[in-house]
């Protein structure tokens, strides 16, 4: 069964619980209960985890090598500075998501520019919760494991 993992950076255990004019009302635990069920629609094992620490996050992705066929990211505040994480994603041998909920090309100078995204296959933002679907199911795509009785626009890819 083909795996990919699914990881959340800093602060974003905090989903739902604070800020919610910019990050929505849904909690970690319900987009992660949700997009595990859409994985288990698709017939993929999505490995999740949330870290507030950089090696923490560094190190999972390593794990993950040769393990998982793609890599969803929100890196979150480590987007703008992690030189550790933009080398642990290069060093990731499948495609990578850059995930976020907001829109950061519309926010404040300090949370436009991630450095990660010149490391990642793709980036999402700005779909609120709804991205981490539209992840699930991209990586999926990019991982050549979505199943054949998808309709053809959602199985037809980049490459
Ligand atoms: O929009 C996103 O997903 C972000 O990655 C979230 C980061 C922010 O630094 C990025 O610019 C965009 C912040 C995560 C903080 O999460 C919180 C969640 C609830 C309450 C407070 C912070």
């Amino acid at each position: 069964m083909t795996r990919i993992t699914l990881l959340n950076g800093p602060n974003l255990n905090l989903l739902g619980e604070r800020e919610p004019h910019i990050y929505g009302a849904t909690t970690l635990a319900a987009i992660e209960a949700s997009c595990g069920d859409l994985a288990a629609s698709l017939g993929i094992e999505l490995h999740m985890a949330q870290s507030n620490r950089e090696g923490d996050l560094v190190e999972l992705i390593h794990r993950e090598r040769g393990i998982s066929s793609a890599l969803i990211i929100n890196p979150a505040g480590l987007s703008f500075h992690s030189v550790a994480l933009f080398d642990a994603i290069k060093a990731f041998d499948g495609p990578v998501i850059e995930l976020h909920i907001s829109n950061i090309h519309a926010r404040d100078a300090q949370h436009r520019h991630s450095i990660l995204s010149a490391a990642a296959t793709a980036v999402i933002c700005g779909l609120g919760a709804y991205g981490y679907s539209v992840a699930v199911l991209a990586a999926a795509r990019l991982a050549g494991a979505l199943p054949d009785h998808l309709p053809e626009p959602l199985r037809i890819g980049p490459r």
